[in-house]
């Protein structure tokens, strides 16, 4: 347990009410000096007078004693109305009774390092307070809540299982015994491997979740892409002309839908041309519809160009229908069913647990670890040797021992007062 006490206001002012938090051993000593009050119940919510010598307020205080808080450590909460003279007096009392500024995130260290937290928790928690959209939110909730923890101590769990196997062969080490043990823990490993990979694979549409699922609109010059553009974003981005050719760069903007959120991009119209900019746009077209997630290839009516794998739209339907989706960019018709079509073909994001690019480079290191492992064929000390390497990697994970570096570029990112 550290021993001095953290205080932040662990809200924006302006609110009707801001929280201010300590941290610490003697954080009930200094809620009593401020309200003049002996708070017995831990966890209760006393309403109460706060005097700073400088100002009054009601306000509502709560104390948790050591070990029962978010920290792990004794702590105390002050509700006072939002302002920012009665929340800064109070902090500023705090300080000057012994208390010092907590640092960003280091609210959540405490726990972290008191164990109250493993680190994806901890990462978890910085994501929700992040978080921007529902899909967002709901995943770092899972983190927070310890989905990612459970899972790799699971497989840390059958890794040791099968740590064990080889150290009993080592302790015997007929020639027998050595060879039996070793084909019994490939396919064990194995398993184990693909786990890991299977984890590895929610980078992906963490990253999704996180940046927002590339939409890339393409087709002919003059169509209405960039109208499209504009109707699906809902204001006037793009610059829309009768000319051809008038898109020249890549545009981009985000859109959120039922809590997903798109990266949308306009592109310029392909076709043979001579003008050098126009085909540099066109270049940068191509590029744009190779990276994107879904491809949107838009359309006049009359027009039987085939594409695969993509949603094939038919814009100005006002003048004239045609295949696909029908829309009409101009009159804002049909955007909500392509909205939806786009909504519908990227479900895939829902499923399993996510991971961020340091639990992912974990992962990989850990799964690189087994395959050196079963691939090498040597001896069985070396065999054991990789698969506790592989375990200590999977520990990274969930927890830094002895590099301030990783732990300090963790929680600085997060707010002061969490
Ligand atoms: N009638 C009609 N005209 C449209 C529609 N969408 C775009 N246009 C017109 O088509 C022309 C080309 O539009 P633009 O969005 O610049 O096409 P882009 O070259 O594919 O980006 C402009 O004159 C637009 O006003 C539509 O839904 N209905
Ligand atoms: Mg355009």
């Amino acid at each position: 347990m550290r021993e001095d006490i953290i205080t932040a206001a662990s809200t924006p002012y302006g609110g009707a009410i801001a929280v201010i938090r300590l941290s610490g051993r003697g954080s009930k000593q200094l809620l009593r000096k401020l309200c003049n009050k002996d708070f017995k119940e831990p966890r209760r919510a006393y309403y109460t007078t706060a005097d700073t010598g400088t100002i009054k307020d009601k306000c509502v205080v709560i104390f948790y004693e050591e070990g029962k808080s978010y920290t792990g450590e004794e702590s105390g909460e002050v509700y006072c109305h939002g302002s920012a003279v009665i929340a800064r007096e109070i902090t500023e009392f705090f300080i000057r009774n012994g208390a010092r500024a907590a640092e960003g995130g280091e609210f959540t260290m405490r726990a972290y390092l008191n164990k109250k937290l493993d680190l994806t928790e901890a990462e978890g928690v910085l994501d929700l307070i992040n978080a921007e959209t529902v899909e967002q939110a709901r995943d770092a909730f899972e983190k927070a809540d310890g989905k990612l923890c459970k899972k790799i101590r699971d497989i840390q769990k059958n890794l040791a299982d099968v740590i064990a196997k080889t150290e009993v062969s080592i302790d015997y080490p007929e020639e027998d015994i050595e060879s039996f043990v070793l084909k019994n823990i490939k396919n064990d490993v194995n398993k184990i491997k693909r786990e890991i990979e299977e984890t590895a694979d929610g980078y992906s549409d963490g990253r999704k979740i996180k940046e927002g699922i590339k939409v890339v609109i393409f087709g002919k010059p003059n169509v209405g892409k960039s109208s499209l553009f504009n109707a699906l974003m809902e204001e006037d981005r793009a610059i829309v002309n009768e000319r051809e050719g008038t898109t020249r760069d890549v545009i981009d903007g985000e859109y959120v839908y039922k809590g997903r959120k798109f990266v949308l991009y306009d592109t310029a119209g392909i076709r043979n041309t001579d003008d050098g900019i126009e085909s540099e746009g066109i270049k940068r077209a191509f590029k744009a519809i190779d990276g994107a997630d879904v491809r949107v290839f838009v359309k006049e009516a009359g027009d039987d160009e085939k594409k695969a794998d993509c949603i094939v739209v038919t814009n100005k339907c006002d003048i004239k229908r045609g295949e696909g989706i029908n829309v009409s960019a101009v009159k804002k018709e049909g955007i909500n069913i392509l909205k939806e079509e786009i909504y519908r073909r990227t479900d895939f994001v829902k499923k399993g647990i996510t991971v961020n690019l340091r639990q992912y480079s974990a992962l990989i290191k850990a799964k690189e670890c087994l395959k050196r492992a079963i691939d090498c064929n040597l001896t069985m000390d070396c065999v054991a040797a990789d698969l506790t390497e592989a375990y200590d990697e999977l520990g990274r994970i969930t927890s830094v021992i002895g590099s301030d570096e990783i732990i300090d570029k963790i929680f600085s990112s997060f707010c002061v007062g969490k």
